[in-house]
This record gives structure tokens, sequence and C-alpha cells, in this order.
């Protein structure tokens, strides 16, 4: 370490967690408040680099996907949620299946390989509904792999099926299915459960769904909202559950922060979060989180010039293409046509001297990465 960055680290009181890390000891709860509590955000990053630099050297994944969301009705009324609709409300839809596959044939030019789907509890879908969608998926696009349904959409589909949850996982399984999306984990806390979000799964039930689809052999992201009403010890606490569970299953891929966006939800007057507190979670979550792969800079919520700079502060994941997102609209022009193109990706990630990875759903490069490619500095 230099002279410059040691005073700055002993200055900004980060000396013990540099000492921890370089070690390679396991940060711990007071580690994570005096992380959030420092201004020094370039120290963090610097400590955060480390270690993305341990676990991924140069490499920058990103994905060709789509996101579809088949149905916006929902029964859990979310206060920071702007993209439901309550039963009875005219802007409610459901998917055909058809209408699916028409949305998906629009892309058949692509060479797409995640397609991610989510959408809203909405307790009129028969069990059929779910599978039938998988197979609808893989039926016109066998080469793509099916991210969908999240803890919270995989409860109701137990509900619904009224079968044992390990034949639910197994028929998912069957139809196609290949892993889980990370939202819907919120906060880990009862206050902000009880406030915010009191119908859906509380943090127990979400942890027993999720060990449920791990032990499966299905492998899934986890988010984390954040820029709410959520305190820093809520946020520690939230991203140590979620290291305790990747011990115990091991079936965690990525951990995405989710910057909350006020526009049209209950909360509509609190603020956008800032640039600089994207970075923070990222590299903070990049820290306390060292048995999870990836951490995704997830462009559409946190812009594509904050998701470049976040590649040198922890992140390693870009998410994708995506071209249609629903749930909130970072690009500010309340559309939903929200995309990068492939070469725009590969720009971004090129322009921050990062090697870019193609991936599929389950971080398999889709060509072979050439080793003298992936060093740091390589070009
Ligand atoms: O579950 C809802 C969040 C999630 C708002 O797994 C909001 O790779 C911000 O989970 N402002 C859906 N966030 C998105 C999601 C996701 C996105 C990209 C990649 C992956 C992955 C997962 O969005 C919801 C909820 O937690 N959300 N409303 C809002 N107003």
């Amino acid at each position: 370490m230099s002279r410059l960055m040691e005073s700055r680290l002993t200055a900004s009181g980060l000396d013990k967690i540099y000492r921890k890390i370089a070690d390679g000891v396991r940060l711990d709860f007071g580690d994570g408040l005096a992380l959030y509590q420092t201004r020094d955000l370039t120290s963090v990053a610097c400590l955060a680099n480390r270690v993305r630099e341990r676990m991924s050297g140069n490499l920058t994944y990103f994905v060709r996907n789509l996101h579809i969301n088949y149905t916006n009705i929902c029964n859990k009324g979310c206060k920071f949620c702007s993209f439901y609709a309550p039963a009875g409300d005219p802007r409610g839809y459901v998917l055909s299946i058809q209408e699916i596959q028409d949305q998906i044939r629009k892309h058949n030019d692509v060479p797409i390989r995640e397609i991610h789907i989510v959408a809203g509890i909405n307790p009129k879908l028969p069990y059929q509904y779910y599978l039938d969608l998988i197979r609808a998926v893989k039926e016109i696009r066998p080469d793509v792999q099916v991210k969908a349904f999240t803890m919270i959409e995989l409860a109701q589909i137990w509900r619904v099926a009224n079968r044992p949850m390990e034949e639910v996982l197994a028929d998912l399984k069957a139809a196609g299915l290949d892993c889980c999306p990370g939202g819907g984990a919120e906060v880990f806390s009862d206050r902000v459960h009880e406030e915010l979000f009191r119908a859906k799964l509380d943090n127990e039930e979400w942890f027993d769904v999720t060990r449920a689809v791990h032990r499966a052999g299905i492998r899934s992201n986890v988010t984390m909202l954040y820029g709410h009403i959520e305190t820093v010890e809520e946020k520690v606490a939230h991203l140590l559950h979620i290291r305790d569970l990747q011990d115990e299953t091991g079936g965690f891929m990525c951990f995405v922060p989710l910057g909350f966006d006020p526009a049209g939800t209950e909360l509509s007057h609190l603020p956008v979060t800032t640039g600089y507190a994207n970075l923070r979670e990222i590299a903070i979550a990049r820290l306390l989180l060292d048995n999870i792969p990836h951490v995704k800079a997830f462009w559409v919520m946190i812009t594509p010039a904050v998701a470049q700079l976040a590649l040198w502060y922890g992140a390693d994941d870009l998410d994708g293409t995506v071209t249609h997102y629903e749930i909130t609209h970072a690009l500010g022009d309340n559309s939903h046509h929200q995309e990068l193109s492939h070469d725009a990706l590969l720009a971004m990630i090129r322009e921050t001297g990062r090697q870019p990875v193609e991936r599929d759903a389950l971080y398999n490069s889709v060509i072979p990465i050439p080793i003298s490619t992936s060093k740091i500095g390589a070009r």
C-alpha cells in the first residue's frame, strides 16, 4: 500500500478494516457501521476494489437479456412500488401466453441469453399459468435461460399449487426454470417490513423459501432496496443475513443493490438516491459479502454513467441490454423503453480498462475468456 493510501485510510479510521481485508479476515457488524460512517468514499472504494479484483480480476460481466412483467396486478400494496395495480384498477393487466411469446419474437434476431421474468402477486393466476409461461418461453427460445420468479412469487405459486414446495420447484425446473432473480428481498428489518410491505412474506419466510430453492439446486440473486426509510444498522444487518444464508446454502450468484426511485410511489416526497449513495452501497456490499461471487451495478436504476464508475467501486456485473423495464425509469423520460446496445455496453466497460465478459444467466461466459486479457490493466 502506498504511503498516501496508508495515511488516508488511517485518517478515515479504516486502517483496521484494511488490515482485516489484507489478511482475509471477515468483517463484522461494527466494521459495516464504520464503512457507512466515513465520508471518505475513495478509501472505501479502494478497499472494495481490492476485494473485487481478488474475486473477479479485471473481468466485468454483462448479458444480452429481456425483462418480461407478466402482470402488474398485485395484492401486496407495497408503499415503495409504483408498478403495481390493485385488483379492479383499470391499469391492471395480465399478459396471455401468446402475448409473452409475441414480445419475445420481436427479438428473434438477437442472441439473447437471459429472460428475466417477474410480476405482481395476482391471486387469480392458476398454477398452470406459471408452468405454461416458462414452457412457452423455452418453446420459442430454447437457447435462452429463464431467470424467473422472486421468492414472493414462488410463495404465491406454492400457495396456488397446494403441493409441497419441493414438488413445485421440481415442476418449475422441469418446465425450464434456470434460476431466480433477487427481487423482493427489500430490507430484512421487521420495522421496515411493518411500515412499507406488511402484506408480503416476512423475513423468516423469505429465508425459508430461499433455502428450499437452493436445496432444489436452483441458484438465485439477492437484492437490497435502499434510500427510503431504512437505517444504516438495518442495511448492515441485511447484508450480514445474506452472508449467513450464503454460508449455509451457497446458492446466491449475485448481489444487486437497488436504489429507491420515489416517483409515483406513496413515498414520492423522498429524494432520489444520489450517485454517491449508489456507489457507496456497491462498495460496502462488496466488502461485507465476502462469499457472494458477483455484485451488480444495475444501470437501469443508477444510470449508465454511475454504473460505469461502479466498476472501480466493487461491481463486476452491469446486468444487460434490457430493452424494456417497467419497475422504474432511471433514464428519466418516463418511457419503459430502456436499452443499451451490445456495442454500447462493450464500449462502456472497455473505457474503464475492464475486460468485458458476455455471460448467460448463470454467469457462464458465452465465449471462453482469453487468460491474457483477464489481467488487470490488460487492454
Ligand atoms: O423486487 C420496486 C424493487 C425489484 C421500486 O436479480 C424498486 O439480477 C426502486 O429485483 N424503486 C425488482 N426499486 C427488480 C429486481 C432486479 C433488477 C435487476 C436485476 C435483478 C437480478 C433483480 O425492484 C423489486 C423491488 O425490490 N423496486 N419498486 C422503486 N420504486
